[in-house]
């Protein structure tokens, strides 16, 4: 199924792995797409090289796709997805501020935060919010290995009819393109589960550096994880959400079905980029201030990681 080419134009903003994930299967089913990079040179290198794709069975196509830096704005579309990581959404706020009445901006963002932040410049209809546990690796500006299969859940952040035709036409692409793809009434719920989902694999993968799947081959890994996920639930009870032993079960299987995939935090401190540890732990830890409850485990992390990440930039620098 082809997204109504006259009618949708879809423009995936940001070149991490998630976006060239979006973009490689949004070119593959022939759908045109325009990718909105950080970097005038990877911009180039895209529109030049075209973004390689290797595909879980391990096959590797090329795509043509159309490329631009953020410093030239967005181009004119109706289906933005945002792909771009938390600490960079600030960056790309004055670029979205133009975008149409009518358009649709689906937002991917690990962590919490950005509902807060996007509603400074979009209307409610305009905005939509999207979890997936898909796995994605990043091999280079132009190139990009799909390292795990999981669902797309898609929808408004708080109760809505799910009936916004383009953002159904989007999930029905994707459900035609093999994914697992929803269109559910509220992603508050998601967010929240996959917010604990990353809270444990992402500083666990990253502090130890082992891939997702390594997780569950150490007894204790597999106690921290269940301890990490005793504090983060109490917090989530305290902001109106009820997590259970299944969500859990939903986690490691999330490790199982991403065992090769290295997390994106992980890849952060591998390439020396700031993660997004502050908008998911330091969220939980900051929301548990708020209620009183103590969250010395995730507070650790937050601090670990912190240290890590600065000590890699440092590093570098
Ligand atoms: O979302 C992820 C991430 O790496 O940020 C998971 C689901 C943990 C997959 O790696």
């Amino acid at each position: 199924m082809l997204l109504e080419p006259m009618t949708c134009q879809v423009v995936v903003v940001g070149g991490g792995s998630v976006g060239l994930l979006y973009a490689a299967r949004l070119a593959l089913s022939g759908q045109p797409v325009t990718i909105v990079t950080r970097s005038s040179l990877q911009a180039n290198q895209l529109n030049e090289r075209g973004l390689s794709f290797q595909k879980l069975n391990g096959e590797t196509v090329t795509v043509p796709v159309a490329a631009r830096p953020i410093e030239e704005g967005l181009p004119e579309g109706n289906l933005y997805l945002l792909t771009v990581k938390q600490p960079d959404l600030h960056s790309v706020l004055p670029a979205l501020q133009g975008v149409e009445l009518k358009a649709r901006v689906i937002a991917l963002q690990n962590g919490m935060g950005h509902y807060e932040l996007l509603r400074t410049v979009l209307t409610e209809t305009q905005c939509f919010f999207a979890i997936h546990t898909e796995g994605a690796r990043r091999l280079s500006p132009t190139e990009v290995v799909h390292t795990g299969t999981g669902t797309l859940r898609v929808g408004s952040w708080e109760t809505s009819d799910c009936n916004d035709p383009l953002i159904r036409t989007f999930v029905e692409w994707a459900i035609s393109t093999g994914m697992e793809a929803v269109y559910e009434k509220a992603i508050q719920p998601f967010a929240w589960r996959k917010l604990i989902a990353n809270a444990l694999i992402n500083p666990l993968t990253a502090l130890f550096e082992i891939p997702n799947g390594a997780l569950l081959e150490n007894s204790h890994t597999q106690q921290l994880m269940r301890d990490l996920f005793v504090e983060a639930a109490t917090v989530a009870a305290y902001a109106g959400q009820k997590i259970e032993d299944a969500d859990l079960q939903e986690i490691v299987s999330i490790c199982r079905n991403t065992s090769r995939n290295l997390s994106s935090m992980l890849q952060d401190i591998k390439k020396r980029r700031p993660t997004e540890v502050q908008s998911i732990n330091g969220y939980l830890v900051q929301v548990g201030k708020k209620a009183g409850i103590p969250t010395p485990l995730h507070e650790t992390l937050l601090r670990v990681i912190l240290l890590k990440s600065d000590m890699g930039i440092r590093k570098e620098g």
